[in-house]
Protein backbone atom coordinates (compact mmCIF):
# COMPACT_ATOMS: atom_id res chain seq x y z
CA UNK A 1 0.00 0.00 0.00
CA UNK A 2 2.69 2.50 0.53
CA UNK A 3 3.50 2.48 -3.54
CA UNK A 4 2.70 5.63 -4.66
CA UNK A 5 2.05 4.00 -8.08
CA UNK A 6 -1.29 4.11 -8.23
CA UNK A 7 -3.24 4.75 -11.70
CA UNK A 8 -3.00 3.85 -15.23
CA UNK A 9 -2.32 6.61 -17.67
CA UNK A 10 -3.07 6.39 -21.26
CA UNK A 11 -0.44 4.85 -22.34
CA UNK A 12 -0.70 2.19 -19.74
CA UNK A 13 2.14 3.20 -17.49
CA UNK A 14 1.65 3.93 -13.91
CA UNK A 15 1.13 7.41 -12.83
CA UNK A 16 2.44 8.58 -9.44
CA UNK A 17 0.69 10.66 -6.71
CA UNK A 18 2.78 13.52 -7.54
CA UNK A 19 2.16 13.39 -11.29
CA UNK A 20 -1.09 13.13 -10.67
CA UNK A 21 -1.33 16.22 -7.88
CA UNK A 22 0.91 18.56 -10.46
CA UNK A 23 -1.33 17.98 -13.29
CA UNK A 24 -4.20 18.84 -11.07
CA UNK A 25 -3.33 22.07 -10.50
CA UNK A 26 -3.87 23.96 -13.78
CA UNK A 27 -7.31 22.85 -13.73
CA UNK A 28 -7.58 24.34 -10.07
CA UNK A 29 -6.35 27.69 -11.47
CA UNK A 30 -9.03 27.35 -14.41
CA UNK A 31 -11.89 26.55 -12.08
CA UNK A 32 -11.00 29.66 -9.64
CA UNK A 33 -10.26 32.37 -12.21
CA UNK A 34 -12.44 30.88 -15.46
CA UNK A 35 -15.74 29.26 -13.91
CA UNK A 36 -16.20 30.38 -10.19
CA UNK A 37 -16.92 33.90 -10.69
CA UNK A 38 -17.71 35.10 -14.38
CA UNK A 39 -19.13 38.48 -13.87
CA UNK A 40 -16.60 40.50 -16.53
CA UNK A 41 -16.04 43.27 -14.68
CA UNK A 42 -13.80 41.04 -12.18
CA UNK A 43 -11.69 40.14 -15.26
CA UNK A 44 -8.76 42.13 -14.01
CA UNK A 45 -8.68 40.87 -10.38
CA UNK A 46 -9.18 36.83 -11.66
CA UNK A 47 -6.33 37.71 -13.65
CA UNK A 48 -4.49 38.69 -10.47
CA UNK A 49 -5.50 35.57 -8.72
CA UNK A 50 -4.35 33.45 -11.10
CA UNK A 51 -1.03 34.86 -11.75
CA UNK A 52 -0.39 34.72 -7.51
CA UNK A 53 -1.50 31.30 -7.49
CA UNK A 54 1.00 29.90 -9.95
CA UNK A 55 4.01 32.32 -8.54
CA UNK A 56 3.44 30.89 -5.06
CA UNK A 57 1.51 27.88 -4.93
CA UNK A 58 3.77 25.94 -7.13
CA UNK A 59 7.85 25.32 -6.33
CA UNK A 60 7.81 23.81 -3.39
CA UNK A 61 8.28 20.72 -2.12
CA UNK A 62 4.75 19.64 -1.77
CA UNK A 63 4.73 17.42 1.14
CA UNK A 64 1.86 18.54 3.36
CA UNK A 65 -0.27 18.34 -0.11
CA UNK A 66 0.52 15.31 -1.28
CA UNK A 67 0.13 13.75 2.15
CA UNK A 68 -3.86 13.58 2.19
CA UNK A 69 -4.09 11.43 -0.41
CA UNK A 70 -0.94 9.34 0.65
CA UNK A 71 -2.33 9.06 4.01
CA UNK A 72 -5.44 8.74 2.87
CA UNK A 73 -4.26 5.32 0.75
CA UNK A 74 -3.13 3.90 3.84
CA UNK A 75 -6.50 4.12 5.39
CA UNK A 76 -8.73 3.16 2.65
CA UNK A 77 -8.39 -0.31 0.71
CA UNK A 78 -7.73 0.31 -2.82
CA UNK A 79 -10.98 -1.17 -3.68
CA UNK A 80 -12.88 1.32 -2.30
CA UNK A 81 -11.16 4.34 -3.55
CA UNK A 82 -13.29 5.90 -6.87
CA UNK A 83 -11.83 7.85 -9.06
CA UNK A 84 -13.66 10.40 -7.35
CA UNK A 85 -12.31 9.90 -3.49
CA UNK A 86 -9.16 10.90 -5.33
CA UNK A 87 -9.53 13.76 -6.83
CA UNK A 88 -11.08 14.97 -4.10
CA UNK A 89 -8.06 13.98 -1.81
CA UNK A 90 -5.77 15.95 -4.88
CA UNK A 91 -8.02 18.91 -4.48
CA UNK A 92 -7.73 18.87 -0.24
CA UNK A 93 -4.39 18.62 -1.09
CA UNK A 94 -4.02 21.37 -3.10
CA UNK A 95 -6.03 23.47 -0.36
CA UNK A 96 -3.24 22.86 1.97
CA UNK A 97 -0.74 24.00 -0.48
CA UNK A 98 -2.97 27.08 -0.76
CA UNK A 99 -3.15 27.65 2.75
CA UNK A 100 0.88 26.92 3.02
CA UNK A 101 1.28 29.85 0.43
CA UNK A 102 -1.52 32.44 2.57
CA UNK A 103 1.17 31.99 5.32
CA UNK A 104 4.24 32.66 3.02
CA UNK A 105 3.07 35.67 1.13
CA UNK A 106 2.65 36.44 4.93
CA UNK A 107 5.06 35.64 6.69
CA UNK A 108 8.06 36.89 4.21
CA UNK A 109 6.62 40.39 4.86
CA UNK A 110 6.88 40.18 8.57
CA UNK A 111 10.58 38.32 8.49
CA UNK A 112 11.53 40.95 5.63
CA UNK A 113 12.64 38.05 3.92
CA UNK A 114 14.61 38.09 0.45
CA UNK A 115 13.76 34.75 -1.40
CA UNK A 116 11.39 32.08 -1.47
CA UNK A 117 11.39 28.52 -3.09
CA UNK A 118 14.19 29.95 -5.41
CA UNK A 119 12.59 33.40 -6.61
CA UNK A 120 12.07 36.76 -5.01
CA UNK A 121 9.83 36.82 -2.14
CA UNK A 122 6.07 37.67 -3.84
CA UNK A 123 6.19 41.10 -2.04
CA UNK A 124 9.99 41.96 -3.28
CA UNK A 125 8.39 41.49 -6.96
CA UNK A 126 8.38 44.71 -8.84
CA UNK A 127 5.29 46.84 -8.79
CA UNK A 128 3.90 44.28 -5.98
CA UNK A 129 5.04 45.68 -2.54
CA UNK A 130 2.16 45.47 0.32
CA UNK A 131 -0.42 44.84 -2.31
CA UNK A 132 0.70 41.06 -1.62
CA UNK A 133 -1.44 41.42 1.87
CA UNK A 134 -4.32 41.36 -0.41
CA UNK A 135 -2.67 38.75 -2.49
CA UNK A 136 -2.30 36.40 0.57
CA UNK A 137 -5.90 36.96 1.20
CA UNK A 138 -6.88 35.99 -1.96
CA UNK A 139 -5.25 32.49 -1.70
CA UNK A 140 -6.76 32.01 1.35
CA UNK A 141 -10.03 32.56 -0.13
CA UNK A 142 -9.41 30.36 -2.72
CA UNK A 143 -9.40 26.90 -0.60
CA UNK A 144 -12.73 27.59 0.62
CA UNK A 145 -14.22 28.02 -2.76
CA UNK A 146 -12.41 24.78 -3.69
CA UNK A 147 -13.55 23.37 -0.47
CA UNK A 148 -16.84 24.18 -1.29
CA UNK A 149 -17.06 23.24 -4.81
CA UNK A 150 -15.57 20.02 -4.54
CA UNK A 151 -16.63 18.54 -1.00
CA UNK A 152 -19.85 20.44 -0.21
CA UNK A 153 -22.04 17.32 -0.46
CA UNK A 154 -19.73 14.81 1.69
CA UNK A 155 -20.64 13.72 5.12
CA UNK A 156 -17.46 15.36 6.39
CA UNK A 157 -17.41 18.93 4.59
CA UNK A 158 -18.23 20.48 8.32
CA UNK A 159 -15.58 18.81 9.90
CA UNK A 160 -12.96 19.79 7.10
CA UNK A 161 -14.03 23.56 7.18
CA UNK A 162 -13.46 23.69 11.52
CA UNK A 163 -10.38 21.61 10.73
CA UNK A 164 -9.26 24.29 8.12
CA UNK A 165 -10.52 27.59 10.79
CA UNK A 166 -9.20 26.10 13.64
CA UNK A 167 -5.89 25.44 12.06
CA UNK A 168 -6.04 28.58 10.39
CA UNK A 169 -6.45 30.24 13.97
CA UNK A 170 -3.31 28.07 15.54
CA UNK A 171 -1.18 28.89 13.09
CA UNK A 172 -1.88 32.96 13.31
CA UNK A 173 -1.45 32.69 17.19
CA UNK A 174 1.68 30.69 16.57
CA UNK A 175 2.63 33.58 14.52
CA UNK A 176 1.61 35.80 16.65
CA UNK A 177 3.65 34.32 19.56
CA UNK A 178 6.70 34.10 17.12
CA UNK A 179 6.98 37.88 16.52
CA UNK A 180 6.43 39.13 19.93
CA UNK A 181 9.15 37.12 21.27
CA UNK A 182 11.77 38.93 17.94
CA UNK A 183 10.28 42.44 18.75
CA UNK A 184 13.04 44.59 16.73
CA UNK A 185 15.95 46.15 17.86
CA UNK A 186 14.38 44.95 22.00
CA UNK A 187 17.00 42.08 22.68
CA UNK A 188 16.61 39.97 25.51
CA UNK A 189 17.97 36.97 25.55
CA UNK A 190 15.78 36.25 28.43
CA UNK A 191 12.69 35.75 26.45
CA UNK A 192 14.32 32.95 24.31
CA UNK A 193 13.71 29.75 26.78
CA UNK A 194 12.60 26.18 25.72
CA UNK A 195 9.27 26.42 27.03
CA UNK A 196 8.49 29.33 25.08
CA UNK A 197 10.36 27.91 21.67
CA UNK A 198 8.11 24.81 21.92
CA UNK A 199 4.67 26.86 22.66
CA UNK A 200 6.05 29.31 19.17
CA UNK A 201 7.26 25.70 16.71
CA UNK A 202 3.70 23.98 17.81
CA UNK A 203 1.39 26.33 16.87
CA UNK A 204 2.97 28.30 14.13
CA UNK A 205 4.06 25.17 12.49
CA UNK A 206 3.14 21.63 13.36
CA UNK A 207 -0.77 21.76 13.71
CA UNK A 208 -0.94 23.03 9.98
CA UNK A 209 2.27 20.84 8.37
CA UNK A 210 1.50 17.84 9.77
CA UNK A 211 -1.60 17.33 11.80
CA UNK A 212 -4.07 19.03 9.24
CA UNK A 213 -3.05 16.53 6.37
CA UNK A 214 -3.26 13.49 7.95
CA UNK A 215 -6.50 14.80 9.77
CA UNK A 216 -8.06 15.76 6.76
CA UNK A 217 -7.48 12.70 5.24
CA UNK A 218 -8.98 11.39 8.46
CA UNK A 219 -12.32 12.58 7.78
CA UNK A 220 -12.21 11.71 4.28
CA UNK A 221 -11.79 8.11 5.42
CA UNK A 222 -14.47 8.50 8.05
CA UNK A 223 -12.36 8.74 11.34
CA UNK A 224 -14.20 11.04 13.05
CA UNK A 225 -13.63 10.11 16.91
CA UNK A 226 -12.09 12.07 19.28
CA UNK A 227 -9.61 9.94 20.46
CA UNK A 228 -8.14 8.71 17.13
CA UNK A 229 -7.88 12.47 16.45
CA UNK A 230 -5.77 13.25 19.37
CA UNK A 231 -3.47 10.08 19.24
CA UNK A 232 -2.74 11.16 15.91
CA UNK A 233 -1.75 14.65 17.03
CA UNK A 234 0.71 13.39 19.67
CA UNK A 235 2.80 11.90 16.94
CA UNK A 236 2.09 14.57 14.32
CA UNK A 237 2.91 17.83 16.59
CA UNK A 238 5.88 15.77 17.85
CA UNK A 239 7.23 15.53 14.36
CA UNK A 240 6.01 19.33 13.48
CA UNK A 241 8.09 20.44 16.68
CA UNK A 242 11.06 18.42 14.93
CA UNK A 243 10.28 19.74 11.31
CA UNK A 244 10.74 23.51 12.91
CA UNK A 245 13.81 22.80 14.40
CA UNK A 246 15.10 21.99 10.87
CA UNK A 247 13.66 24.89 9.80
CA UNK A 248 15.98 27.16 12.28
CA UNK A 249 18.80 25.19 11.40
CA UNK A 250 18.79 25.33 7.94
CA UNK A 251 18.14 29.27 8.35
CA UNK A 252 21.84 29.30 9.54
CA UNK A 253 23.44 26.37 8.18
CA UNK A 254 21.38 25.21 4.80
CA UNK A 255 22.62 26.27 1.38
CA UNK A 256 20.33 28.75 -0.44
CA UNK A 257 20.86 27.11 -3.79
CA UNK A 258 18.89 23.82 -1.75
CA UNK A 259 16.55 25.48 0.90
CA UNK A 260 15.93 27.98 -2.02
CA UNK A 261 15.48 30.91 0.99
CA UNK A 262 18.03 33.21 2.21
CA UNK A 263 18.11 33.44 6.48
CA UNK A 264 17.10 36.44 8.50
CA UNK A 265 16.42 34.43 12.02
CA UNK A 266 19.85 36.24 13.56
CA UNK A 267 19.07 39.97 11.96
CA UNK A 268 15.46 39.32 13.34
CA UNK A 269 15.89 38.69 16.70
CA UNK A 270 14.33 34.47 16.33
CA UNK A 271 13.19 32.73 19.31
CA UNK A 272 15.05 30.15 17.01
CA UNK A 273 16.28 26.58 18.14
CA UNK A 274 19.73 28.01 17.35
CA UNK A 275 19.64 30.67 20.11
CA UNK A 276 17.13 29.05 22.87
CA UNK A 277 20.09 25.56 22.90
CA UNK A 278 23.34 27.96 22.80
CA UNK A 279 21.94 29.88 25.57
CA UNK A 280 21.67 26.75 27.64
CA UNK A 281 25.00 25.68 27.27
CA UNK A 282 27.23 28.86 26.33
CA UNK A 283 29.33 30.48 28.78
CA UNK A 284 28.33 34.43 30.63
CA UNK A 285 30.95 36.07 28.37
CA UNK A 286 29.43 34.38 25.17
CA UNK A 287 25.96 35.48 26.27
CA UNK A 288 27.33 38.91 26.51
CA UNK A 289 29.20 38.55 23.02
CA UNK A 290 25.71 37.30 21.75
CA UNK A 291 23.62 40.20 23.58
CA UNK A 292 25.91 42.89 21.42
CA UNK A 293 25.70 41.27 18.01
CA UNK A 294 21.99 38.80 18.34
CA UNK A 295 18.90 40.85 16.03
CA UNK A 296 21.00 43.10 13.98
CA UNK A 297 21.47 43.05 10.58
CA UNK A 298 24.56 44.56 9.99
CA UNK A 299 27.38 41.69 7.86
CA UNK A 300 29.53 41.71 10.84
CA UNK A 301 26.95 41.02 13.35
CA UNK A 302 25.65 38.36 11.59
CA UNK A 303 29.21 37.08 11.35
CA UNK A 304 29.80 36.55 14.97
CA UNK A 305 26.87 35.30 16.17
CA UNK A 306 27.54 32.36 13.18
CA UNK A 307 30.88 32.42 14.91
CA UNK A 308 29.74 31.84 18.60
CA UNK A 309 26.98 29.08 17.29
CA UNK A 310 30.45 27.41 15.42
CA UNK A 311 32.10 27.41 18.75
CA UNK A 312 29.19 25.88 20.62
CA UNK A 313 29.48 23.18 17.77
CA UNK A 314 25.73 23.63 16.98
CA UNK A 315 25.72 21.42 13.76
CA UNK A 316 26.88 18.20 16.31
CA UNK A 317 24.32 19.27 18.89
CA UNK A 318 21.66 19.65 16.32
CA UNK A 319 22.42 15.85 14.71
CA UNK A 320 22.48 14.51 18.21
CA UNK A 321 19.00 15.71 18.22
CA UNK A 322 18.04 14.62 15.20
CA UNK A 323 18.60 11.31 16.10
CA UNK A 324 17.21 11.32 19.84
CA UNK A 325 13.99 12.97 18.01
CA UNK A 326 13.78 10.11 15.34
CA UNK A 327 14.03 7.59 18.26
CA UNK A 328 11.28 9.49 20.29
CA UNK A 329 9.23 9.38 17.48
CA UNK A 330 9.27 5.53 16.62
CA UNK A 331 8.39 5.21 20.56
CA UNK A 332 5.48 7.24 20.39
CA UNK A 333 3.92 5.80 16.95
CA UNK A 334 4.68 2.70 18.76
CA UNK A 335 2.26 4.07 22.34
CA UNK A 336 -0.45 6.66 20.25
CA UNK A 337 -0.88 4.56 16.53
CA UNK A 338 -3.48 1.46 17.74
CA UNK A 339 -5.62 1.32 15.15
CA UNK A 340 -4.27 3.64 12.47
CA UNK A 341 -1.73 1.79 10.34
CA UNK A 342 1.70 3.08 11.55
CA UNK A 343 2.60 3.81 8.01
CA UNK A 344 0.73 7.05 7.89
CA UNK A 345 3.15 8.34 10.23
CA UNK A 346 6.55 6.97 9.02
CA UNK A 347 5.93 7.61 6.01
CA UNK A 348 5.90 11.64 6.94
CA UNK A 349 8.96 10.81 9.03
CA UNK A 350 10.52 9.61 6.09
CA UNK A 351 10.32 12.31 4.00
CA UNK A 352 11.72 14.99 6.92
CA UNK A 353 14.10 13.23 8.56
CA UNK A 354 17.52 14.05 6.67
CA UNK A 355 16.44 16.68 4.76
CA UNK A 356 18.46 19.58 3.71
CA UNK A 357 15.53 21.11 1.94
C1 LIG B 1 7.31 29.14 9.73
O1 LIG B 1 8.10 30.16 10.21
C2 LIG B 1 5.88 29.45 10.01
C3 LIG B 1 5.03 29.93 9.10
C4 LIG B 1 5.45 30.10 7.68
C5 LIG B 1 3.62 30.29 9.48
C6 LIG B 1 3.32 31.72 9.20
C7 LIG B 1 2.00 32.04 9.75
C8 LIG B 1 1.22 33.09 9.42
C9 LIG B 1 -0.10 33.23 10.08
C10 LIG B 1 1.61 34.11 8.44
P1 LIG B 1 9.42 30.69 9.47
O2 LIG B 1 9.33 32.16 9.34
O3 LIG B 1 10.61 30.13 10.15
O4 LIG B 1 9.33 30.03 8.01
P2 LIG B 1 10.39 30.30 6.84
O5 LIG B 1 11.75 29.90 7.38
O6 LIG B 1 9.94 29.40 5.73
O7 LIG B 1 10.31 31.76 6.52
MG1 LIG C 1 9.85 33.34 7.65
MG1 LIG D 1 8.27 33.66 10.31
MG1 LIG E 1 12.49 29.66 9.21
Amino acid sequence: MTDSKCSDGAWGSAVTDAELFDRHFEELVSELTEQDLTDPVLADALGRLREVLRYNALGGKRNRGLSVIGSLRELVPPSELSPDIVRRALVVGWCIELLQAFFLVADDIMDASVTRRGQPCWYKKEGIGLDAINDAFLLEGAIYRLLRRHCRSQPYYTNLLELFTETSFQTELGQALDLMTAPPNQVDLNRFTEQRYKAIVKYKTAFYSFYLPVAAAMYMAGIASEVEHSNAKSILLEMGEFFQIQDDYLDCYGDPAVTGKIGTDIQDNKCSWLVVTALGVMTSSQREELQCCYGRSDQDSVARVKALYNTLEMPSRYRQHEEESYQRLLQLIERHAQNLPHSVFLNFAKKIYKRNK
